[in-house]
């Protein structure tokens, strides 16, 4: 029996890679009893003889888009100028991918379109991220950004422009993905049905659909929502399921108007609240 993961789907047959080795593998008729599939990213176990994929290991998570599992770091590449850094957008993704359990890695780009003025702007918030616990780079320190990623399974996330593609190509000079500049009319809505594939750039597993949408609070409910907001955790306010909102003596409030917590935060924190409980009513309607 080998152990390896499932880099690539081709209709009713499995690429798993195994000790740098990939074997092409059928799937047990068991699973499809059990109502469970094979997906790209599942570690497997293999029997080396058939090669048949007798077990699945449980998943960490599972995304619906691209369709992959077990996925450890989704690289949120974020563009601070040509597209305009949006903090929303930012902490939108930062709420979705830890919602996901998924650890999010924030990679800036563009930092060379600043003036002076504008990296002084934005040092405090570059601070603020990194003392609440997120890991943040940019594609400048590629070593740094290599370090982070190296062994993990990778999605990118980030708005059209940012610079994902580029980074990619940085990585690995081989790649040559196509880069367009912002101002070209891009063909959305064309979409080519193609399977999810992981491919390797060193010792990274990326996942090769550039532009996981982690723009969706879908599924995420207020209490999950609440606790990708890492920095109000260590404040026990006075109702012990307090949502930070309109509650009397609340010290996540309290926080923002100390200038403990960003009022960006905060204010994300508030619509995306609303957005769950809007979700949610749809739901149950
Ligand atoms: N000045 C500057 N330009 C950059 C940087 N990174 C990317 N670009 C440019 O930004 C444009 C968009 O980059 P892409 O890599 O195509 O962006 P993308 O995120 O892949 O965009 P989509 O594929 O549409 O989602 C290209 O013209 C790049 O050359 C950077 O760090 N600095
Ligand atoms: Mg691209
Ligand atoms: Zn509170």
């Amino acid at each position: 029996m080998i152990e390896g993961r499932i880099t690539k789907q081709i209709s009713n047959q499995y690429r798993v890679t195994a000790n740098g080795e990939d074997y092409v593998c059928g799937a047990r008729g068991k699973f499809r009893n059990l109502g469970l599939s094979p997906l790209v990213g599942d570690i497997v176990k293999v029997n080396d003889n058939t090669l048949t994929i007798e077990e699945i290991l449980p998943r960490k998570n599972e995304l619906d888009r691209p369709v992959v599992s077990n996925v450890d770091i989704a690289l949120i590449v974020t563009s601070v100028k040509k597209p305009d850094l949006s903090l929303s957008l930012l902490d939108k993704e930062l709420s979705v991918v830890l919602a996901n359990d998924i650890k999010p890695v924030i990679c800036l780009t563009k930092l060379d379109l600043l003036n002076k003025k504008e990296i002084n702007e934005l040092k405090p918030l570059i601070k603020y991220y990194k003392k609440i616990g997120i890991l943040l780079t940019d594609n400048k320190h590629l070593g740094k950004l290599k370090k982070i990623l190296k062994n993990n399974l990778v999605v990118l996330t980030g708005q059209t422009g940012a610079g994902k593609s580029s980074l990619l190509n940085k990585l690995d000079k081989k790649l040559n993905l196509e880069t367009k500049p912002i101002s070209v009319v891009l063909n959305r809505g064309v979409h080519t049905t193609r399977h999810t594939e992981i491919y390797k750039i060193g010792k990274i597993y990326f996942v090769d659909t550039p532009g996981f949408s982690a723009l969706d609070l879908k599924n995420i409910d207020s209490e999950k929502l609440k606790e990708t907001f890492l920095e109000f955790s260590k404040y026990n306010c006075d109702f012990k399921d307090c949502n930070h909102l309109k509650e009397k003596r609340c010290k996540v409030i309290d926080a923002v108007s100390k200038g403990e917590i960003l009022p960006s935060r905060y204010i994300n924190y508030t619509r995306f609240i609303k957005e769950c409980h809007e979700n949610n009513r749809k739901l149950y309607k």
